[in-house]
């Protein structure tokens, strides 16, 4: 894997699902890590400055990305919940990581999206990163807000940013809506690297997913940054077919590309 150029990073959620995963792995490919989260981190590994700050709090976020050249922002409330939270961690908290970014100077951010900007997509329907958003939740919606702010930021000030919606990254597909959406620990990793490593990505947004066969989004721009997933999700699909029932396709859930996502709610 071609060596990221920036020598500074910035790994926010770090204390996450896939930061944890990411942590370990983005350190081979940059000369200092520097990991946030709200939450307690541990000590800082040899090669990493460890940092925690909440992103609604826009002075600690302005502090927080002093010195780096890329952002990898894992950070924010991950899965649908009321309002409030969304609003402070997923739309405040993208507002103070932008605002810091311009004014720290740094000039790449990759921005942990998420398919469910698109999960009111019908599963068998095709679409690309050009098609109109249809969130499947408040959620969904707090990630089109991240990836509208990131092109303002840079067609008004040269930020660049690779959206990234991320399909189910897991170590494997647990059900027939993953085999689809899944993206694999080892092409997560794959994915962030040439995010940060392309040498120009200008304002972009790629579906995060895996080789898999069966696919709903059609993803050029992943190519054009360099990412070459490695795995598929097809070596599971006879197995987990052969425990898992045929779903009833009527179900909302099997029908759209957000699953269980669009029956969540309501908001407070
Ligand atoms: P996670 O929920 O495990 O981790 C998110 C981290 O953000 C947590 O450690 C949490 O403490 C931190 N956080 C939450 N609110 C914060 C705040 N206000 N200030 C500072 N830190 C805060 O989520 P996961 O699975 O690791 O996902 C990482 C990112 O990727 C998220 O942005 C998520 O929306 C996105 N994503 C993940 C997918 C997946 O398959 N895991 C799929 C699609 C998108
Ligand atoms: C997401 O956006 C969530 O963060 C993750 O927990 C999964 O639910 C994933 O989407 C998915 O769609 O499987």
């Amino acid at each position: 894997m071609a060596p990221i150029r920036f020598p500074r990073l910035l790994l926010t959620g770090a204390a996450g699902g896939l930061g944890r995963v990411l942590r370990p792995r983005l350190k081979v490919h940059c000369r200092t890590l520097r990991v946030s989260d709200r939450v307690d981190l541990g000590p800082a590994e040899p090669g990493e400055e460890v940092v925690v700050a909440a992103l609604e709090d826009r002075a600690a976020v302005l502090a927080l990305l002093k010195d780096v050249d890329a952002v990898v922002h894992l950070g924010g409330i991950s899965v649908e919940a009321a309002f409030d939270p969304i609003l402070q961690a997923n739309i405040v908290g993208v507002f103070n990581l932008y605002e810091a970014a311009r004014k720290q100077g740094v000039r790449r951010v990759v921005l942990a999206s998420s398919n469910h900007v698109t999960g009111f997509y019908r599963q068998d329907e095709r679409i690309d990163a050009q098609a109109p958003v249809r969130p499947d939740t408040l959620y969904g919606v707090s990630k089109a807000f991240g990836e509208n702010l990131a092109r303002l930021f840079h067609d008004r000030h040269g930020i660049e940013t690779v959206c990234l919606r991320i399909g189910s990254c897991l170590p494997e597909p647990i059900d027939r809506r993953t085999l689809a959406s899944w993206l694999s620990h080892d092409d997560l990793e794959r994915l962030v690297v040439a995010s940060v490593s392309a040498p120009r990505v200008g304002h972009c947004v790629v579906y995060g997913v895996s080789d898999n066969p069966l696919t709903w989004w059609h993803n050029p721009g992943a190519a054009s940054i360099g990412y070459r997933p490695q795995d598929s999700s097809e070596r599971f699909r006879a197995a987990l077919e052969a425990r898992q029932p045929q779903p009833d396709l009527e179900d909302p859930v099997s029908v759209y590309q957000g699953g269980a996502f669009v029956r969540l709610g309501p908001y407070d």
